[in-house]
Parts: structure tokens; C-alpha cells; sequence
């Protein structure tokens, strides 16, 4: 089923005169409402009606995290605060989240492109779905939960944690969809072995995954072990959260919602536009938002748009899997997670030297995070008590700082190996394994 045939299967062309005609709109509001797009516009020479075609958006100014960090927390909102009717955030670089607002029309817009997404994965009204992404600041469970509501599916909305639970009322209740991260899927997927929940007791046909990397391995697993189809699911807090992207049946790229969020790819060195097929940093245009329209985004993943026919009918363009990032942000459990925020908490703290390593690994399927940093002389020679102290305290705050559960390990002054240039701060087990 598609959920909205007319401008899911829109002639192309046709998709882009709405493209430029709501940029061009997008474009005249900033200009507007925003004085950091006004003054961004303004100094490139930038003109609403001097925009011709949606190709011109390449003369466009392109937007960072910097700009949103900067900004922080409603410098960047395109709308008043009254008409906001929702926050979320992501983690930031330094401490500072990135906030993202949503007035009433962006809702119904992201409910649009959920409800899209889960048809795209083979959904509709007759599913339960069941929710494992986390609720919160997070995107992944309320925009899940909207677009299965928008669609009529039975939403079951679980969050995250508390594996055995889930898996109970997974087939109790027969739940044939699951959305959740696809590492998550796994460590559903063992928890089932250990109770001898069987394949066929669960009833699930169709996931929706995302919001970390993952591979074709990683797909096959998943599908065997649970006994469903595995579609990727792609986004951005900062765009819109899930739904900017969604892999259909053919499982052969994303279908980008372009009538809504306008994907290019640039070489992330020099900012130039590259043709489809390319391999480059994608970039995002939201032309119909509401709050926050961000132009010419510098997302820093790494993706190529390939714009062939697909056999599902969908006209939208679509994005390879994301294969990497441009910068060293790190996707530990579905948080992202940048090495900035990990010293900055270090250096925090009384009795350790800026010397430490990241370690990035997995037990079982779920993502570990080990944190190595050298005590100075001075805690060496303090009792085993008071070293378990520090761990303890080193790990509260991490805790607290990245919402993530992390191992500290303190080690013996000058044990980490110092660098001759850019410190190797991370090491990914993940990648190797
Ligand atoms: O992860 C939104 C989301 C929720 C997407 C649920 C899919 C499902 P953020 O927390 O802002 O938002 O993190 C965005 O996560 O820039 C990518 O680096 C990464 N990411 C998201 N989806 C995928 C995916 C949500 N399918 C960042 N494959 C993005 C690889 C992904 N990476």
C-alpha cells in the first residue's frame, strides 16, 4: 500500500515545480522570522523570487550544528513560541543539546511521512505495532507513534528497556510490526532464544529500523532470527527525526521524502555539489516546516542519491544507506555520542589527567562503552577504596552528561600512548569485529 500515492508517485517533474515553489515560500518566511537566516541571505544576495528552479538551491548558504548551537535554544525557530506545541532534542557537541520545535502543522507533516514509512515497510491499519524506540527527548517512539496512529495502526507504545517484558508483550498481544534500533532487534531476537519464544509464537512480519548504522549482515540476522522483512529507517532530529527517508520492499535505497525534505550530496571538503551515484555528505532542505526550516543542512553522514525508477512506483529519489560519518560522532545504543562531551566531563573532574581512551564494543548485541583515563600520581597512591570512588563518581557523571551507561577504567599515569598528531582517542571495536 502507499500511504499517499499523489505525491509519493508524482511525475518528477511536477514534484519539481512544488519544489521550488515551496522553497521559494520557505525562503520569504525566513527572511522574515529569522534573523539569522536574514542576515545569512542577505549578505550572499539572496533573493526568494530570484529562485528559478530547485537546482538554484546550490547557491544557497548551507546551515551546521554550529548555527543551531549558536542559536540555542529558539534562535533558529521560524515560528512563535505559543504555536510550538513540541520539543525534542539530540545530543550536542559540547554540552549544549541541539533543540528542535514543532508547531501543530509540523506534527501532522511528520505523522505524514511515519505513516508513509511504515506503508513503505510493507505496513497498514490491520498491524500492531510496537514501539522500542525510546519516548522522551529522543525522536525515535513519539514519531513512530504519531505516524502509526496517523496510519490506524494499533500502537503499542513500549519504549525502551526491559527486554523480557517486551518479548511477553510481543506475543501476547501478536504484534506484527516492530520498530526499534536494529541492535535492539537482536538482543530481542536472543532474549526470544533464551525463552524459547519460537518464531511462530511471534507474529511479526515487517521492522523498521534505524537511527544507527547497520549492515546487510546485520539485516539477514535480524530477519532469520525473527521471522520478519527488515526495512531501514533514516533521519534527523534536526529535520524532522525518523521519516526523512525509508527503505520500500525492493530494499534498494531510501525513498527521501522530497516534497518535504530536498536531499543533495556535496564533497563534505569543499561544499561542491555532486551528481547522483556519488558518494559525498548529505545535505537537507526542509521546504514545508513550520518551526524550524533549516536550509542546505550539513548532516555529516556520509550516503549517495540515486534517482532510477523504482519498481514499487515511488518517484521520490533515493539515498544509499548511510555509510559513515564525516565527523567523529559515535552512535553507542542509538545515543549519539561526540568524544568532545566524554573530556569535557573528564576534565571536570578532580584527580584524572586529560589523558584517556574511548573504547567502543559489543557484548552479545548491544554497543559497550569503556572509558580508560590516567589518574594523576597523587590518586595512585590512594587506597583501592577511594580509586573505586573516583570510578564511581567519573561514571555518574558521564551517566548524567550522555544518558548512557559507561565503564570506567582508571589507569596508571603515563599508560595511555601519547600521539605524534591527532590523538586516537576512540577505539572501535565494532568496526573490526
Ligand atoms: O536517530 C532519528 C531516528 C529515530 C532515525 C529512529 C531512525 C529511527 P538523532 O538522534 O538526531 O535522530 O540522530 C541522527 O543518527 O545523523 C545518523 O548519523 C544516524 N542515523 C539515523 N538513522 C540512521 C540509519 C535519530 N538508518 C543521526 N542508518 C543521523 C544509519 C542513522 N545512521
Amino acid at each position: 500500500m502507499i500511504f499517499d500515492p499523489y505525491h509519493e508517485c508524482m511525475d518528477v517533474e511536477q514534484r519539481r515545480e512544488l519544489q521550488i515553489r515551496r522553497l521559494r515560500e520557505t525562503v520569504a518566511r525566513l527572511m522574515v522570522s529569522v534573523p539569522f537566516y536574514r542576515d545569512r541571505f542577505r549578505s550572499h544576495g539572496i533573493e526568494p523570487e530570484a529562485l528559478q528552479s530547485i537546482d538554484d538551491l546550490k547557491n544557497l548558504p548551507f546551515t551546521t550544528k554550529d548555527d543551531l548551537r549558536e542559536t540555542y535554544p529558539y534562535g533558529m525557530f521560524a515560528a512563535p513560541l505559543p504555536d510550538i506545541v513540541r520539543l525534542h532534542a539530540s545530543s550536542g557537541t559540547s554540552g549544549r543539546p541541539t533543540l528542535v520545535g514543532y508547531t501543530a502543522e509540523d506534527i501532522e507533516i511528520w505523522s505524514d511521512v511515519i505513516a508513509r514509512s511504515i506503508c513503505c515497510a510493507g505496513g497498514d491499519s490491520h498491524d500492531i505495532l510496537h514501539v522500542a524506540y525510546g519516548y522522551g527527548l529522543f525522536t525515535g517512539g513519539l514519531g513512530l507513534h504519531f505516524g502509526g496512529e496517523r496510519l490506524g495502526c494499533t500502537v503499542v507504545p513500549m519504549s525502551a528497556g526491559n527486554t523480557k517484558r517486551q518479548l511477553r508483550m510481543m506475543v501476547d498481544l501478536g504484534c506484527t510490526l516492530l520498530a526499534c534500533t536494529p541492535s535492539y532487534a537482536l538482543t530481542l531476537a536472543d532474549a526470544a532464544q533464551e525463552e524459547g519464544v519460537s518464531r511462530d509464537q511471534l507474529k511479526l512480519r515487517s521492522g523498521i529500523f534505524g537511527a544507527e548504522p547497520w549492515s546487510d549482515g546485520m539485516r539477514q540476522q535480524v530477519e532469520e532470527r525473527l521471522g520478519l522483512s527488515a526495512h531501514d529507517i533514516y533521519g534527523l532530529s534536526e529535520i524532522i527525526g525518523p521519516g526523512v527517508s525509508q527503505e520500500c520492499g525492493e530494499k534498494n535505497g531510501l525513498h527521501v521524502f522530497d516534497d518535504h525534505f530536498v536531499p543533495e550530496i556535496v564533497d563534505p571538503d569543499t561544499g561542491e555539489s555532486l551528481p547522483p551515484g556519488q558518494e559525498g555528505e548529505l545535505v537537507i532542505t526542509c521546504i514545508t516546516k513550520r518551526c524550524l526550516p533549516l536550509i542546505r543542512y550539513r548532516t555529516r553522514d556520509i550516503s549517495a542519491l540515486y534517482t532510477e525508477p523504482c519498481p514499487c512506483s515511488r518517484t521520490h529519489v533515493r539515498m544509499a544507506r548511510i555509510t559513515g560519518r564525516t565527523d567523529d560522532m559515535l552512535i553507542i545504543r542509538g545515543v549519539n555520542v561526540f568524544p568532545s562531551q566524554i573530556e569535557e566531563v573528564l576534565t571536570r573532574v578532580e584527580g584524572v589527567e586529560p589523558h584517556y581512551q574511548i573504547v567502543v564494543g559489543r557484548e552479545g548485541h548491544m554497543d559497550t562503552l569503556e572509558v580508560q583515563v590516567e589518574v594523576t600520581p597523587h590518586i595512585m597512591a590512594d587506597t583501592i577504596g577511594g580509586m573505586e570512588r573516583l570510578e564511581r563518581e567519573i561514571a555518574r557523571e558521564l551517566q548524567a552528561t550522555l544518558s548512557l551507561t559507561a565503564k570506567v577504567r582508571l589507569v596508571e599515569p603515563q599508560t595511555i600512548a601519547r600521539s605524534e598528531g591527532k590523538a586516537k582517542r576512540v577505539i572501535d571495536l565494532r568496526k573490526e569485529g
